[in-house]
């Protein structure tokens, strides 16, 4: 039996499922004595450090998880969960933590997109039989801005990004990861099942590594909606037209495709609920289904997108975004990806100038973090002869106008595409990092299902704009188109679709591909 601290934010659902998946009897932590009866705790946190301790504190968790760590028995932090180790955090300052190891949390001071989110490697640091049966090159997720930084020897494993930091630590049988385990795969999956065998040996894993490398992601996307026969089904548009002969498309069944992608190496999956944006999201209980279903067997990050914004229904009830958030976070969502409401908030930010606190980008990241929060871009080129055109900021293009314009700007448009507004997709990811989103995915109307390769010029502006992770979106015909977004534009992830719902080319022959011509990539673990 498990002993689970759920303080009520982020995904804890995945590290059940995790647990689950490997024949253990979870119980969830309710009153401060189930932490001090505990034989094996478990603490995965996600959000903000200051909001974490404060909710420890208020449900009276702080104390007994204090004399439990002195008890010495089996506990495991994950992300928030190591940090919450320590006595302080940059993150909050003057709140102190459980203080359980001397030194502090610091946010990353690197050129390097921060949050630090993606697959990276481990360096063991001592003998520990959470690594039984690893071979040492495997990669592990990680997302987050801080990392610990301990006063004392207590480094399990470090990992390089932008410099050495210490990813996880043990003292005694306390042990406490900076990655996320319960996302990380089969890999994942091994080193929880260490974690519950106390019995196991104290290794070292063979393969060394002197550094460790941030892999490049390869997102498989699945567009969702209802068909006109009344079945949810992985739809996928032209230029976000998805209807083919006056019928939506019909490309498979959302859960068994993620499934699918998920065995094939996909690094995230990403639903879209296309028609998020005029129906209800919390109505719309067969999306929280799919992801309840898919978080089961699919051990890597889910992002869900589509309809995360206030709401008010029929009958006058009102619904904060955060509720919305929460509700697919619970049902095992890592990130929400918020696209029409991004550009209205955005629209708003730049009338007044001044950030309300109260948008859905500012709520939800302040109560699930940064890294939480995706902002779904959809752009389409505007030309114009010249840059006097447009007081928006506009790129010399390669690839000329109809009328051999040589400048455009990309228009935000919202509704899925249907309504063009006026504010560029630069500026919009701008305002939006400044609201505390942790990642964009930029998609582009333009490109959307021609296979004609990502559109590098936006792709380049957007990202030299933001410190944020940045995904690349449609258009993506071959391997080829891969590497070049990912050379060309130094973006983190790249994001595809059709090519992968059409069969023409594998998530593990674009990885092929990439690992071949040197670029870092997460291996497939088959332990
Ligand atoms: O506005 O917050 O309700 O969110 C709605 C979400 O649904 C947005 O993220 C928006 O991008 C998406 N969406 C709305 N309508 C469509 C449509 O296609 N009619 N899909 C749509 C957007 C674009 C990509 C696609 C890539 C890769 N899909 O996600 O998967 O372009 O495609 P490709 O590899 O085949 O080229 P809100």
């Amino acid at each position: 039996m498990i002993t689970l601290l759920d303080y009520g934010a982020g995904n804890v659902r995945s590290v059940i499922n995790a647990l689950e998946s490997l024949g253990e009897t979870i119980k969830l932590v309710q009153r401060p004595e189930d932490i001090l009866q505990a034989e094996k705790l478990v603490f995965p946190g996600v959000g903000h450090f200051g909001n974490m301790i404060n909710i420890l504190k208020g449900r009276g968790f702080f104390d007994p998880l204090k004399e439990y760590l002195a008890s010495d028995r089996p506990f495991l932090g994950i992300c928030l969960g190591l940090q919450a180790l320590f006595e302080e955090s940059e993150e909050a300052p003057g709140i102190k933590g459980l203080g359980f190891i001397k030194g502090r949390v610091k946010r990353f001071s690197t050129s390097l997109a921060v949050p630090h989110i993606g697959w990276n490697g481990i360096k063991p640091q001592r003998p520990c039989r959470l690594f039984y049966g690893l071979r040492g090159d495997e990669k592990f997720y990680f997302v987050h801005s801080y990392h610990v930084e301990p006063e004392e020897d207590v480094a399990l494993t470090k990992t390089d990004y932008g410099y050495e930091f210490v990813s996880a630590v043990q003292k005694g049988n306390i042990m406490a990861l900076q990655f996320h385990p319960e996302k990380s795969g089969q890999a994942g999956l091994k080193l929880l099942k260490n974690f519950i065998d106390l019995d196991l040996p104290e290794v070292i894993p063979e393969i060394k590594i002197s550094q460790t490398k941030l892999a490049k992601r390869i997102i498989a996307c699945l567009d969702v909606r209802t068909n006109d026969e009344g079945d949810l089904v992985v739809t996928k548009g032209d230029q976000y037209d998805v209807r083919e002969k006056g019928r939506v498309r019909n490309l498979g069944k959302p859960v068994a495709l993620a499934q699918r992608y998920y065995d094939e190496g996909a690094d995230e999956i990403t639903f879209l609920n296309i028609t998020g944006f005029r129906d209800f999201p919390l109505k719309d209980l067969p999306m929280l289904e799919v992801l309840r279903e898919t978080s089961k067997n699919v051990f890597v990050p889910l992002t869900i997108g589509g309809g995360i914004r206030d709401f008010t229904d029929r009958d006058g009830r009102y619904y904060s975004a955060l509720e919305v958030a929460s509700a697919y976070f619970r049902s095992g969502a890592d990130k929400v990806s918020i696209g029409s409401d991004a550009v209205l908030i955005v629209e708003e930010y730049l009338s007044t100038g001044e950030a309300t606190g109260e948008s859905s980008i500012e709520q939800i990241s302040r109560v699930y973090g940064n890294q939480a929060v995706v902002i779904s871009i959809d752009p389409r080129r505007v030309y114009v002869a010249s840059p006097k055109d447009t007081h928006h900021p506009v790129i010399e293009t390669k690839i000329p106008g109809p009328q051999g314009e040589r400048y455009c700007w990309y228009q935000c448009t919202i509704k899925g595409g249907r309504e063009g507004r006026d504010v560029d997709a630069i500026t919009l990811a701008k305002v939006c990092e400044k609201l505390g989103a942790g990642e964009i995915l930029l998609n582009c109307i333009d490109r959307d299902g021609t296979n004609l390769g990502f559109d590098l010029e936006l792709i380049k502006a957007v990202k030299q704009a933001v410190s944020i992770p940045v995904i690349a979106s449609s258009g993506a015909g071959c391997a080829q188109h891969f590497y070049e977004v990912f050379t060309e534009t130094g973006v983190e992830a790249a994001l595809a679709a059709g090519i992968f719902h059409r069969g023409e080319v594998s998530i593990a022959e674009v990885k092929e591909y990439l690992q071949k011509r040197g670029l870092e990539i997460r291996p497939i673990f088959k332990g």
